[in-house]
C-alpha cells in the first residue's frame, strides 16, 4: 500500500551555507568551501544537500530577503561556482536542494522598488499597499491590525505616496501578492531558471502564507492593551492556497524535481498537509510542520519556554506518523534546522556528562521514524548551545527584536531603573536561531579551521576545541560515528522507510518506545528519554525471542533481549525482531 519514490528514501542535509567552510578567509562560508567538504558530507551517507538562500541580499533576514533570485550573493561566489558546486556534488551521486523564498522579497529587490515608485506603477499591485486609518487622537494607523512575526505591525508607512505596506516578517520582507497572476508567473520563472540549472529539489519557504483573506481584515483581538495582534489565522492556508501550489506543480515544477518540501509555520495540522502533499493533488511532495517543535513554547510563543511531557511529544509523533501515509502523503523528518536550534540543548540533555548519549538517543529516535530524514549541519556533533554569549554576540534580526521588545517593557514600567535582563538572556541562550548558526568546527585549531579571518561573521561555539570533527571522527564512540551508523543501518533495513508506526507505551512518561511493521517484519524501538535508570518492560504480546539488535547507543550485556530491560541514561536501542 505504499508508494517507492527515490525521495522517501533519502537523507538531506540542511547546510547553512553562511557558517560551513570559508575559502577565501573574509570570515563568512561560501561555495568553494561547500565544495572542500563535500567528501565529509558524502561520507554521512548523505544523498541531497539542501543550500540556504545565497542570492543577493541585504542579509538583514540572512538572505531569507532575496534582493535578485537569479544572481548569487557575491560573497558566496559566482554563478560559475554554483555550476562546479553542483556538478561535484553529481559526480558524487549526490542531488542538490534549492531553498525559494517568494512569500517576500526584500526590500532592495527591484519588484519592489519599481511598486513603490507611485500608485500608478504596473507593479504596484505585486505587493500589498493599503491607505491607513486614522485613530481615536488622529493618530495614523496600520490598514489593520496584523502583528509581524518578528514583532511589532505587520504593515511599513511610505512617505512618498503616503500608503502602507504589508510585512509578515521585517520591514525589509515586503510580502508579494500572489493573487496577482504576474507575480505567480514571475516565481514560476525563477523556479524554471533554478530547474534548468539542475536543481533536484527545492525547498519553499513559509509557501503555506502565500494566500492571505480577501480583504484583508483584522484579526480578532486577544490583547486588548495593544494595536497589532497575533493574525496567523488570516494568512495561513489561505483560500487560494491550493490553486497556486497546484498551478506551481503544472506550470513548472514538474519540469525538473518531485522532491519539494514546503515550510508551513504557523499551524498546519495532519488533514491540512494531507492536502499538500496526497499524490494525486500535484502540489508538493513534503511539509516542514512544527507541532513537535513548539511543545517547549508556551500560548505558541517561542519566547515562552515550557515543560512539555514525554507522552506530548509522542503523541505528535504518532499522529503525523499514522496520517501521513499511502494516498495521504508523506512526512519529513526533522529535529533542528537554522530556525531551530541544538535538540540535544532543547529535547535532550547539554549536561557533559548526557550529551552525547542524549544527542544519540535522538537521532536513534529521529532515524526510526518514517519520512525524509532531514539534518542540520553540526547536529551530527551534539554540540549544546553556547552559554555565555552577551546581546551583542547574536546577530539575528528576531533575536535582537525580541530582547529590544523586552528591554523597553521594562524600561517603561521603571524608567529609573536599568532593566535586568537576566530572565531574557536565559531565554535567548535556549532558543535563539543563532544558537545553531555557530560556524561548523572541523577541527581544534584557530576557528576550528572554518575561516582564517582573524573572525568569522559569527561567533564560534565556545566548545569547539573538544567538539569538532577531526576528534570526533578519530573516537569510535562519538555522536558523528554513531550517525554513521545510523544512516548505514536504516539504508540496510527498508522497513525504516516504509514501515507502519505502531506505539508501545504512549502513556509512559520515562522510556518511548514504538515498532514499526511492515509485512512480516517488526522493529522494536526503546529508549530511555531520562537522566536516570529505568527499567522497561516489553509487552508480553510482543514476541522477542528471535530479537537481534541493529543498534544501540550502549555497550549492551544483556544478550539475549528479555521482557524486562535495565536502561542506562538516555539509552536508546532498536532490535528486528525477526
Ligand atoms: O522561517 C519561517 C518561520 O516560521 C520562522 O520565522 C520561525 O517563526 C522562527 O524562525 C522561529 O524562530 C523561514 C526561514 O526559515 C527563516 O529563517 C526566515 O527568517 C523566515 O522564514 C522569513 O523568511
Ligand atoms: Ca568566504
Amino acid at each position: 500500500d505504499f508508494d517507492r519514490q527515490w525521495w522517501r528514501e533519502i537523507i538531506i542535509y540542511e547546510i547553512y551555507v553562511q557558517s560551513f567552510q570559508d575559502s577565501n578567509g573574509d570570515g563568512i562560508g561560501d561555495l568553494r568551501g561547500i565544495i572542500q567538504r563535500l567528501d565529509y558530507v558524502k561520507n554521512l551517507g548523505v544523498d541531497m544537500i539542501w543550500l540556504t538562500p545565497i542570492y543577493v541580499s541585504p542579509l538583514e533576514d540572512q538572505g531569507y530577503d532575496i534582493a535578485n533570485y537569479k544572481e548569487l550573493n557575491p560573497m558566496y561566489g559566482t554563478m560559475k561556482d554554483w555550476e562546479d558546486l553542483c556538478a561535484e556534488v553529481h559526480r558524487r551521486g549526490m542531488k542538490m536542494m534549492m531553498d525559494m523564498v517568494f512569500n517576500h522579497t526584500s526590500s532592495q529587490h527591484e519588484w519592489f522598488l519599481e511598486s513603490k515608485k507611485n500608485k500608478t506603477n504596473p507593479k504596484r499591485d505585486w505587493y500589498f499597499w493599503r491607505k491607513g486609518r486614522t485613530g481615536k487622537n488622529g493618530e495614523r494607523l496600520p490598514p489593520n491590525n496584523w502583528e509581524s512575526m518578528f514583532g511589532g505591525p505587520g504593515w511599513k508607512y511610505d512617505e512618498s505616496t503616503d500608503e502602507w505596506y504589508m510585512h509578515l516578517f521585517s520591514p525589509s520582507q515586503p510580502d508579494l501578492n500572489w493573487d496577482n497572476p504576474d507575480v505567480r508567473n514571475a516565481v514560476y520563472d525563477v523556479i524554471d531558471f533554478w530547474g534548468k540549472k539542475g536543481t533536484d529539489g527545492f525547498r519553499f519557504d513559509v509557501i503555506n502564507l502565500v494566500s492571505k483573506t480577501p480583504g484583508l481584515p483584522d484579526a480578532p483581538i486577544k490583547f486588548p492593551d495593544k494595536f497589532e495582534q497575533p493574525a496567523t489565522e488570516m494568512y495561513t492556508n489561505g483560500p487560494n492556497i491550493h490553486k497556486y501550489m497546484h498551478e506551481m506543480n503544472r506550470k513548472v515544477l514538474c519540469k525538473y524535481s518531485n522532491c519539494t518540501v514546503g515550510e508551513m509555520p504557523c499551524g498546519v495540522n495532519e488533514y491540512e498537509a494531507s492536502e499538500y502533499v496526497a499524490k494525486e493533488r500535484q502540489e508538493l511532495s513534503m511539509v516542514f510542520q512544527f507541532d513537535h517543535m513548539n511543545l517547549d513554547g508556551a500560548n505558541g510563543d517561542k519566547w515562552q519556554p515550557r515543560k512539555w511531557e514525554l507522552w506530548e511529544y509522542e503523541r505528535v509523533l504518532r499522529v503525523w506518523q499514522q496520517h501521513m501515509l499511502g494516498n495521504h502523503g508523506w512526512s519529513s523528518l526533522y529535529m533542528e534546522n537554522h530556525d531551530q536550534p541544538r535538540a540535544v540543548s532543547r529535547f535532550g540533555n547539554s549536561d557533559v556528562r548526557f550529551r552525547a548519549v542524549s544527542t544519540k538517543m535522538l537521532a536513534t529516535v529521529l532515524f526510526a521514524l518514517r519520512g525524509t530524514v532531514f539534518l542540520y549541519q553540526g547536529q551530527e556533533l551534539g554540540t549544546p548551545h553556547p552559554q555565555n554569549w552577551k546581546i551583542e554576540d547574536y546577530p539575528d534580526i528576531e533575536t535582537q527584536e525580541w530582547y529590544k521588545a523586552q528591554y523597553k517593557l521594562r524600561k517603561e514600567k521603571e524608567p529609573n531603573k536599568e532593566p535586568d535582563m537576566k530572565d531574557t538572556m536565559d531565554v535567548i541562550r535556549l532558543k535563539s536561531r543563532d544558537n545553531a548558526r555557530t560556524p561548523m568546527p572541523w577541527d581544534n585549531s584557530t576557528h576550528g579551521s572554518f575561516t582564517t579571518a582573524s573572525k568569522p561573521w559569527i561567533r564560534m561555539n565556545d566548545e569547539y576545541p573538544e567538539i569538532n570533527v577531526q576528534s570526533q571522527e578519530q573516537d569510535p564512540d562519538s555522536a558523528l560515528n554513531y550517525f554513521k551508523k545510523l544512516v548505514h543501518m536504516r539504508k540496510q533495513h527498508p522497513l525504516m522507510f516504509y514501515g507502519a508506526y505502531v506505539p508501545v507505551n504512549p502513556t509512559d512518561p520515562k522510556v518511548f518506545s514504538f515498532l514499526r511493521c511492515q509485512g512480516p517484519w517488526r522493529t522494536l524501538v526503546f529508549c530511555n528519554w531520562t537522566s536516570e535508570t529505568t527499567e522497561f518492560e516489553i509487552p508480553t504480546e510482543i514476541d522477542v525471542d528471535l530479537a537481534v539488535m541493529l543498534i544501540a547507543n550502549y555497550k549492551v550485556e544483556d544478550d539475549p533481549l528479555k521482557h524486562k530491560v535495565k536502561l542506562q541514561p538516555y539509552e536508546a536501542r532498536i532490535y528486528s525482531l525477526r
